[in-house]
């Protein structure tokens, strides 16, 4: 299976992020974490991203708080999938860095999710290594049923506590 890279600015990121490497985990997916920066080292990014597709990675996450350029200088340098993850910063909540990572102009797509939204972003990289890959479909397949069965069971337990017919 070709590997998924979770690229993060700083490693004040690495929290946040955590929910990607659990999900990734969970679906036996591999995986390389990293620390680079669009703009404390713009070279290494772009020689991580023009590198990608031969270093045998199908997706790039790319995680960037604050004026977060991250995800667009990867996609810059690829035509791998990006998947960009704003991260909530102290100052704006991660608005300023979803507006960043959201807002790429026409013709270089960056697949933006949730502010801190990490969980997604893994998912998301799966969805599209799953597209040839069956055997990852079928985990993502499984981990959606536990996903409903779990609220199903949240909502028959919920239900006979509060409801009162
Ligand atoms: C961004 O700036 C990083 O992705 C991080 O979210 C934010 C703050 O970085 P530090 O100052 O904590 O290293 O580049």
């Amino acid at each position: 299976m070709k590997k998924t890279a979770i690229i993060m600015g700083s490693d004040s990121d690495l929290k946040a992020m955590q929910g990607a490497m659990d999900t990734l985990k969970a679906l036996e997916m591999p995986f390389a974490v990293r620390i680079i920066s669009a703009h404390r080292t713009p070279e290494a990014a772009a020689a991580f991203a023009k590198g990608a597709a031969d270093d045998d990675y199908g997706v790039i996450i790319a995680a960037a708080g604050k004026a977060a350029h991250l995800a667009g200088a990867m996609a810059a340098n690829t035509i791998l999938p990006v998947v960009g993850v704003p991260m909530k910063s102290s100052t704006l909540d991660g608005l300023d860095a979803l507006l960043s990572t959201v807002q790429m102009p026409s013709g270089m797509p960056v697949a933006t999710v949730a502010i801190d939204g990490a969980t997604n972003a893994a998912l998301l990289a799966a969805q599209i290594l799953a597209l040839s890959d069956p055997a990852l479909a079928k985990r993502l397949s499984d981990y959606r049923a536990a996903q409903t069965a779990k609220v199903l069971e949240k909502d028959a337990r919920i239900s006979a506590e509060y409801s009162n017919l």
